[in-house]
C-alpha cells in the first residue's frame, strides 16, 4: 500500500463522497410511491425485526446501540457502503433472474459514470509507474445468440495496487483506473491495466465498527467492475475475481459467483498476465 494515501484516507471522507455520487446518480423521489407496494415491504421489514427482538429478548442497551450506530452510518455517509456490502448481492440476485446473458453481479459504491472513452484497444489511465502486476484483459461482446457486437461499451473501473479507488481515496487522479473502451466492428476489446488488490472495508467507520463487532472480516476480494453494453441489448453490471485469490470464497459483500472467476496466464512475450473473457448480452 502507499502510505501517503493510506494515512489521509477515511471511512468519512470516502462515505460522504459515495453519498455525493449516489445522490447525484439517483436524485431523491424517483421511485414509485406505491401505497400498498409501500405498506407490504416495510410492513414486513418491521414484523421481521419485531420477530427478532422477541426471540432473542432484546435490551434497552442493545437498542440504543442501534440508534447511535445508525445515526454514526449517517454521519459518516456509509449508508451507500453499508447497503451495497450487506444487502444489494440479493437484489441483483432478483434482478438477474430471468437474463439468460453473461453474469452479473452488484455495482458497489463506487461507480462513476462518464469514465474517458478509449478505443478498442486502450490503457486505462493511470499514473507513471502505476504499482500492480500488468494485466491485459480482451474479449468479444456478443449477442446471446453469438453476433458480435459492434461499437458496444466496457466501462470498468478498478482499485489499485492498494486497495483505493479514485475519487473515493485522496490523492488518486480523477479517472485512475476508470475507463470507458469503445469495442471495434467485431466486437472486440483489448484493455491494458494492473490488477487490483482486495478492498478493505474502511476499519475507522460504522461499517468498520460492525465488522469488529460482529467478529466479521473487512474484506472483498480483488475484482475488476464492468458495465457491459450495446445498442438494442440490455446492460450488464458484473465484476470479475482472480482465481485463488484472497477472499474469492469469503467475499464480505456475498458478489462472487463461479461464472465471475478468471484465470489469467503470464503473457508470452513481456511482463504481466493476460485473460480473455466473452460477454453475452440480452435483447433489450
Ligand atoms: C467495493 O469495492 C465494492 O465493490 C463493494 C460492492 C462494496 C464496497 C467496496
Ligand atoms: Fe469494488
Amino acid at each position: 500500500m502507499t502510505d501517503t494515501t493510506t494515512a489521509q484516507a477515511t471511512a468519512a471522507a470516502s462515505g460522504a463522497a459515495a453519498t455525493e455520487q449516489f445522490r447525484s446518480k439517483r436524485p431523491a423521489g424517483t421511485a414509485d410511491a406505491d401505497t400498498k407496494r409501500v405498506n407490504t415491504l416495510v410492513s414486513e421489514l418491521l414484523a421481521a425485526t419485531h420477530g427478532i427482538i422477541r426471540r432473542h429478548k432484546v435490551t434497552y442497551a442493545e437498542y440504543d446501540a442501534l440508534k447511535s450506530w445508525m445515526i454514526q452510518v449517517g454521519e459518516d455517509g456509509e449508508w451507500p457502503l453499508f447497503l451495497d456490502v450487506w444487502v444489494e448481492h440479493v437484489v441483483e440476485e432478483v434482478a438477474g433472474e430471468h437474463r439468460e446473458g453473461s453474469k452479473g453481479t452488484i455495482e458497489g459504491p463506487y461507480y462513476v459514470p462518464g469514465a474517458p472513452r478509449l478505443p478498442a484497444e486502450a490503457t486505462l489511465p493511470m499514473r507513471d509507474g502505476e504499482e500492480g502486476t500488468p494485466l491485459l484483459f480482451r474479449g468479444q461482446v456478443r449477442s446471446v445468440h453469438g453476433t458480435p457486437l459492434a461499437g458496444a461499451t466496457i466501462e470498468m473501473w478498478h482499485a489499485d495496487n492498494g486497495g483505493f479507488y479514485s475519487q473515493f481515496a485522496p490523492e488518486l487522479p480523477k479517472w485512475n483506473l476508470r475507463g470507458t473502451v469503445v469495442a471495434d466492428d467485431q466486437g472486440n476489446f483489448r484493455i491494458h491495466t494492473i490488477q487490483p488488490a482486495p478492498y478493505q472495508i474502511p476499519t475507522d467507520g460504522s461499517c468498520g465498527k460492525l465488522i469488529n463487532a460482529a467478529g466479521w472480516h473487512a474484506w472483498r476480494p480483488a475484482h475488476l467492475h464492468l458495465k457491459v453494453s450495446a445498442t438494442g441489448h440490455q446492460l450488464i453490471t458484473t465484476q470479475l475475481y482472480f482465481n485463488g485469490g484472497k477472499y474469492v470464497s469469503d467475499d464480505i459483500a456475498s458478489a462472487v459467483k463461479p461464472e465471475l472467476i478468471l484465470d489469467p496466464v503470464p503473457v508470452a512475450d513481456g511482463d504481466g498476465r493476460e485473460v480473455t473473457y466473452d460477454f453475452a448480452l440480452d435483447k433489450a
